[in-house]
């Protein structure tokens, strides 16, 4: 019976020639992007731009010309529900995430989540001046095309 030797070197070897094309995969396998409807808007009802707040607040989230769904819901035969998503906040995010790709956790970029529906939160910042911006996401936290997001509002946080 004959034996089957491969040297570690040369398994080692193949592991590490192997690694650039999975790491190549992974970088390529974008999400495929959900259709928003023409004249989707996404605002924020309160507070509102300018407007001067205590620590602890409330964000209202407005949509017009889509619905919400909690995230990861999808119809029996496997497809997302036409025109529905949820709700993201980004709090002091001076720069858009990408739109090609699911929105991050909540931290470090500070985008947060309301996968179960919800169309507002309770805040409490620091006392200063804060942004405040939402994004529309589909079932998997990846944003439509085009993009359903609100206008960047200031308000100004005391004690
Ligand atoms: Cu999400």
């Amino acid at each position: 019976m004959k034996k089957l030797l491969v040297p570690a070197a040369a398994i080692a070897l193949a592991a590490f020639a192997a690694l650039p094309f999975l790491r190549a995969a992974d970088h390529h396998d974008k999400p495929k992007r959900t259709p928003s409807p023409k004249g989707a808007v996404s605002y924020i009802v309160s507070p509102a731009d300018g407007a001067t707040v205590k620590r602890k607040f409330k964000v209202i989230f407005g949509l017009t010309g889509m619905g919400i769904c909690p995230a990861g819901i999808l119809t029996a035969d496997g497809k997302p529900l036409p025109d529905t998503g949820h709700h993201h906040l980004l709090v002091d995010v001076d720069q858009l995430p990408p739109f090609d790709t699911h929105l991050a956790p909540d931290q470090p970029t500070r985008v947060m989540h309301f996968g179960k529906g919800q169309t507002e939160a309770m805040l409490d910042l620091a006392p200063g001046k804060h942004t405040l911006q939402l994004v529309f996401a589909d079932h998997a936290h990846v944003p439509h095309d085009p993009p359903v997001i609100s206008k960047k509002i200031t308000v100004n946080v005391v004690e």
